[in-house]
């Protein structure tokens, strides 16, 4: 009984805790992030609001576009204020195909670029080399 105990039923116990940890945690982030649309990515609610415009301040940082994933509004205007901080990656512009913008990013000095998202739905946004350093917005 012991042995037997030992090898199936104590590793079994093991698994069924370490499964209701993660259930637990995983509710506790849902409940937080993504009440809307459990499915999507949690998108940040940031910036501010500024005659109908919704200013977000973006960074270019080692790790690449911050913060991403962002919300945005449907038909909402957007004013985003962008400081490339890094001279370490390839992300010296910010690309984004759907709204015809090809901005250039100088070192440290903030760089207003204006559109209004017309669809909802997710934008990808990125570097001049296919995006392969890349951000999103969520449009709701
Ligand atoms: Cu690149």
């Amino acid at each position: 009984m012991r042995p037997f105990f030992s090898r199936i039923i104590k590793p079994w116990l093991a698994l069924t805790a370490a499964a209701i940890v993660a259930g637990a945690s995983q509710q506790a982030c849902t409940k937080d992030a993504t009440a809307k649309a459990p499915d999507a990515p949690v998108a940040a609610e940031v910036g501010r609001r500024e005659n109908g415009v919704h200013v977000v301040e973006l960074a270019v940082t080692e790790k690449g576009y911050e913060p991403s994933p962002v919300q945005l509004k449907q038909g909402e205007p957007v004013k985003l204020v962008v400081t490339r901080k890094t001279d370490m990656t390839c992300a010296t512009e910010l690309v984004m195909d759907e709204y015809k913008i090809d901005t250039k990013l100088p070192l440290n000095t903030p760089v207003e670029i204006a559109f209004t998202p017309s669809q909802s739905g997710t934008l990808r946004y990125g570097c001049a080399m296919g995006k392969m350093i890349a951000g999103t917005f969520v449009v709701e």
